[in-house]
């Protein structure tokens, strides 16, 4: 049985447990078993993929640049590789903003949740985000996982072995064995996905529970909904009209990512096999996926604009506060740069919100309503982050093949 399938079973499987022991299983009991036996289970995999991201963003950052020697080549891709990520993002609010109006989920009612004991950090200014972009230690960078940072020295180490040419020729060979050891570990740390997958679903399905779900059920309808209509009509639309791909060809190859992503709700953990599957599955080069990948990772968070766009409307409905079109417009541009600071890892979108959520001066402590189904949400739109992220791979690829076609045409 192919690994897809194992993963997806584990899903399913770990869904149906985790709501039967929330049903059945006194709480005590409950948090005895997450404990001792699927928290354990979960972390392990979750650190397992942690521990590979640094180091093969940067070798196969570092072996991209190298072997693009063509400075032309890598401004085009990362000039268009960003213009994509800063137009899905305001397409992905709107679609988000139209749905939570469609649906008016907030209008219930002030919930009657604890809100106490909820403090939501400050995000980091945007400005200070994008000055700090340049790292003044890199291996400080390196040792702390600043994915931006890690970035912009690994381009830069690459190109530096570029342009240097034979000079630097044992440092390239070295770097790609470095990189074929942390594909070999990739595949190996994959293997344990399903048992990884089904541990982290029970766990936090289980720890939620039916009646979670139920009461929020408008607020997370809302979101889905606005999360499909991204990844199907947008990012298959994209796909088809402009990468030439099969939009079904697409969504099969990337399954494997999709279900790591939904299970550990980290973009940067499920890099790993976000680049397995759109290198092995869809036919990206690795020199377009190694820089369009770990930049998407950290800076294209569709899938959490959408969350902000939906939770932003729904509070304004839940404490009354009319928002006019200037206040929708300040949501899309907060939003949007937003996602550039938003860390890929689990729960981050809501850290950002806050700063959403003040830009149009609503209460913060909402945060602590729709905290309570956050984890699941996570899930959903980490896998729609990273779907926007394979979606402009293919696109780059198809557009950089077609010119290299028309070149070799033209010689
Ligand atoms: N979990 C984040 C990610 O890894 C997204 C979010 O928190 O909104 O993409």
């Amino acid at each position: 049985m192919s690994l897809t399938k194992k993963i997806i079973i584990a899903l399913i499987a770990g869904l149906i447990v985790g709501l039967s022991l929330n049903a059945f299983l006194p709480t005590e009991t409950f948090n005895q078993i997450d404990y001792y036996l699927l928290s354990p289970v979960g972390d392990i995999f979750l650190r397992a993929i942690s521990m590979l991201v640094v180091p093969l963003v940067f070798f196969s950052l570092v072996l991209g640049a190298a072997s693009m020697s063509d400075v032309k080549r890598l401004g085009r891709i990362g000039g268009f590789t960003m213009g994509f990520y800063l137009l899905t993002t305001p397409i992905a609010l709107t679609i988000g903003i139209a749905v939570a109006y469609l649906l008016q989920p907030g209008t219930e009612g002030l919930m009657n949740q604890d809100m106490d004991g909820y403090e939501p950090n400050e995000a980091p200014p945007i400005m200070e985000t994008l000055v700090n972009i340049i790292p003044n230690n890199p291996v400080e960078s390196l040792a702390t996982g600043e994915m931006l940072q890690i970035i912009v020295f690994a381009l830069l180490i690459g190109f530096g072995i570029a342009m240097l040419g034979e000079k630097t020729k044992g440092l390239l060979s070295l770097v790609e064995q470095a990189n074929e050891v942390m594909i070999w570990l990739v595949k190996l740390v994959m293997k344990l996905a399903p048992f990884g997958a089904f541990a982290l679903i029970a766990s936090a399905i289980g720890e939620l529970g039916w009646g979670a779900l139920q009461s929020m059920f408008m607020y997370m309808l809302a979101i889905i909904l606005a999360l499909g209509i991204q990844m199907m009509l947008v990012y298959g639309g994209l796909v088809s009209v402009w990468g030439r791909m099969n939009p079904i060809a697409f969504f099969k190859g990337f399954v494997p990512a999709m279900a790591v992503a939904f299970s550990t709700s980290s973009s940067s953990a499920t890099l790993p096999v976000t680049m397995r599957s759109v290198e092995e599955n869809l036919g990206v080069p690795k020199s377009i996926s190694s820089f369009t990948l770990p930049l998407g990772a950290t800076i294209n968070m569709d899938g959490t604009a959408i969350m902000q766009a939906v939770a932003t409307i729904f509070l304004a409905q839940v404490y009354a506060v009319d928002l006019g079109v200037t206040e929708l417009l300040t949501i899309i541009l907060t939003a949007t740069l937003a996602s550039l600071g938003t860390a890929s890892v689990p729960g981050a979108g809501i850290i950002m919100l806050a700063m959403v959520l003040q830009s149009v001066g609503i209460p913060l402590d909402g945060i602590a309503l729709i905290l309570a189904v956050d984890r699941i949400l996570d899930m959903s739109r980490t896998a729609v982050n990273i779907t926007g992220d394979a979606a402009a791979s293919v696109i780059v690829a198809r557009m950089e093949k077609k010119r290299d076609y028309k070149n070799a045409e033209e010689l």
